[in-house]
């Protein structure tokens, strides 16, 4: 792969090697052929001279006798230049080559020398990034990428800073004289500089990370913003204590982030806004290991439902195609018969039931993701899933698909995952009110898929405290299928 042109020196062997190689080689034929020439210049000299003086002898025109001795001197003189004009004309034609050809073997031995470690960086710096999943993604144009571009403390922008046979291995310098890592293994993203977006230069962090985004899919008022809200802060309070994690968040300027204000506000028992932004808005925040120097960058990518509503909306959003993963919200309430059967029982404004059926919302999806080349061989979409029931403080419903109904079908049936069995109630339950469309949408064209069961809020908003209940999981499941790094293998009581 070509990499275009950097703002960096060339490395000596590209830029004078070849160049001084050639001059040399030019040089030493050169000085050879002008030995060459003073030599035929001698000869014919010396003939010219010798053929006059015997010419005289011969003759006896002039000066016979001292003409005799100068023709023997001139005989003496051409036989020598004679020697000389054999030898350069074969000799040194010979031993310039053979300089020339030490020399080029051992430029070529040189920069064979370059190309291997070149070589041997470059693959082992893909393995540990394949390993690692090492890549960044921008909240700003969505695009995703294996490296941000460098931005020099002078401002140069180097859109690769990757190890090269051009501009150096290890390190380059950049036209300004800085000397730049060019490697994960010697500190690259520790330098000062800045990292941008390659593509729009949006500032980034150059850190190692693994970027995960995973949009929220879900008809307006479905529950997205209230689980994404509630779910991020129940993250960031049990990171640490439950699951061991390291959990910081980094506010987001590239739309606006509202993360704090939505929390502050569900705190005090207030809902958040209805969204309005049709493009993809990333709520990110680090989430790793401890110790693992590799971060992970999660974006929870909230959308205003109408999103779903317009083709060319999703259509237009390079986000979607590089979701690690979905997180498609569910309001019972938009079920249509379900929204029926509760019409009369519960006042639905309070639980701002979504009227969009989820079979339209997934078909926008799949049709998209489909156009995006998303499908794999076997022509489904390489994405897993998480379908999320939310507002499962609906009266009623824990009978139907909560943690009863969970546990009900866990005896009656015989069966050891909650998991398992939490799918089996969620899909009975959506034949059951005739979304057999949206199921069967779902299980024929996505990787895996796994049903959960949340409430954002815990009750309508009443004024006081909200409760959430099982909003971490499902974006945790998620996580964890995506990062290497993450392993919660024993809250699911088996390997995701
Ligand atoms: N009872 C109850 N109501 C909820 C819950 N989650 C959301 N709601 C209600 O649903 C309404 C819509 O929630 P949002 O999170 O704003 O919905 P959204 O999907 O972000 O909607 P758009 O921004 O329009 O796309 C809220 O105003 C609440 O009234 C929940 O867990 N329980
Ligand atoms: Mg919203
Ligand atoms: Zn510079
Ligand atoms: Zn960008």
């Amino acid at each position: 792969m070509k990499m275009e042109k950097q703002p960096a020196e060339i490395n000596y062997f590209f830029r004078d090697g070849y160049h001084e190689f050639g001059e040399t080689i030019y040089e030493t034929f050169q000085s050879c052929g002008d030995v060459i020439v003073d030599s035929w210049e001698a000869v014919v000299e010396s003939a010219e001279e010798l053929y006059e003086n015997a010419r005289d002898v011969i003759t006896l025109d002039y000066e016979p006798f001292q003409s005799f001795f100068r023709a023997i001197g001139y005989a003496f003189v051409f036989g020598l230049s004679l020697g000389r004009l054999i030898i350069s004309a074969v000799m040194t034609p010979v031993i310039c080559a053979v300089l020339s050809a030490i020399q080029g073997t051992v430029l070529l031995l040189v920069m064979l020398g370059f190309y291997i470690a070149y070589l041997i960086v470059t693959f082992a710096d893909w393995v540990y990034r394949s390993c690692k999943k090492i890549s960044s993604g921008c909240p700003n144009c969505q695009n995703k990428f294996d490296l941000p571009a460098y931005v020099c403390t002078c401002g140069r922008k180097h859109s690769r800073l990757v190890p090269s046979a051009k501009y150096g291995v290890f390190v380059r310098h950049c036209e300004c004289g800085r000397k730049l890592k060019t490697t994960f293994f010697n500190g690259r993203h520790k330098q000062a500089g800045q990292w941008v977006c390659p593509d729009c230069g949006y500032e980034l962090d150059g850190s190692l990370q693994v970027d995960i985004p995973i949009p929220v899919v879900g008809g307006p008022s479905s529950g997205k913003t209230c689980y994404i809200s509630m779910a991020i802060s129940q993250i960031e309070a049990n990171a640490e204590s439950k699951y061991g994690l390291d959990f910081s968040y980094k506010p987001n300027d590239a739309l606006g982030d509202d993360y704090e204000e939505n929390k502050q506000n569900m705190e005090n028992g207030r809902l958040p806004e209805k969204t309005n932004d049709l493009r993809l808005r990333y709520y990110q925040f680090y989430l790793t290991p401890k110790g693992e120097k590799v971060r992970n960058l999660i974006s929870i990518c909230d959308v205003a439902g109408e999103a779903y509503e317009r083709n060319d909306e999703v259509g237009s959003q390079i986000g979607f195609k590089y979701a690690n993963a979905f997180l498609m919200m569910v309001d019972p309430l938009s079920l249509k018969r379900f929204r029926e059967e509760v019409a009369d029982t519960i006042d639905l404004s309070k639980y701002g039931a979504s009227e969009k059926g989820m079979d339209e919302v997934l078909d926008t999806l799949i049709n998209n993701l489909q156009n995006m080349n998303c499908l794999n061989s076997k022509n489904m979409i390489k994405t897993d899933v998480a379908v999320v029931f939310t507002k499962c403080d609906i009266p009623g419903l824990e009978e139907k698909i909560g943690d009863t109904a969970v546990r009900r079908y866990m005896q009656e049936n015989d069966v050891k995952s909650k998991y398992e069995a939490c799918n089996k109630v969620c899909e009975q339950f959506l034949i059951e009110y005739e979304e057999d469309n949206f199921l069967n949408s779902l299980k024929s064209k996505f990787k895996s898929i796994q049903f959960f069961t949340c409430s954002a809020l815990g009750h309508v908003e009443d004024g006081s405290d909200f409760t959430p209940e099982g909003v971490e999981e499902p974006a945790l499941w998620l996580i964890d299928k995506a990062s290497a790094s993450i392993n919660l293998k024993n809250f699911w009581g088996k390997k995701v």
